[in-house]
């Protein structure tokens, strides 16, 4: 079994419940167990301004399927959600991204993990920490990336 982070984000068609659904779907994947799921937070979002806010949270999930096979499976829960690729860093109704895959790293056309951007990205980062505050990237502790970002625009939702 390898412990993985998955990345959920939402701002279109009721993102509360789009990411809801999602975790459930997780736990429901072949040779798959959801073992925790973070807060949900509101975000602003990254990229262009004139859209509405992200709901976004982080899921830690144990799996024994191969990273293509586990991001083939985050893709068809995507298209489940009806995601659209409108436009560039547009609105949608499901984002899943496979943040990290145990240690592993893993540059494949498809697939690069650790996520590039996570280390800058407070709606990753927070939920990230509430899940696994021990964690470090890139041979670093979670708290050295959190003091760099910005947790503006950013709240916990109840
Ligand atoms: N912004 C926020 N706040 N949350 C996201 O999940 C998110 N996802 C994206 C872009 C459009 C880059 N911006 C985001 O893909």
């Amino acid at each position: 079994m390898i412990t993985c982070y998955i990345g959920l984000g939402s701002n279109l068609d009721d993102p509360v419940q789009q990411l809801n659904q999602a975790f459930n779907q997780l736990d429901t994947l072949p040779n798959c167990q959801l073992l925790s799921r973070s807060s949900l937070y509101q975000s602003k979002p990254v990229g262009p301004q004139d859209q509405p806010d992200f709901i976004n949270a982080v899921a830690e999930l144990a799996t024994e399927l191969e990273p293509l096979a586990l991001l083939d499976h985050l893709q068809g829960i995507e298209q489940a959600h009806h995601r659209q690729r409108l436009r560039h860093w547009g609105p949608r109704t499901l984002d899943l991204d496979l943040l990290l895959y145990g240690e592993q790293y893993i540059q494949h056309p498809r697939l690069n993990v650790p996520h590039p951007e996570m280390t800058h990205r407070a709606f990753v980062l927070l939920p990230l920490k509430e899940l696994n505050p021990k964690l470090r990237l890139q041979q670093q502790p979670i708290d050295y990336w959190l003091e760099q970002t910005s947790m503006e625009g950013l709240k916990a939702l109840s």
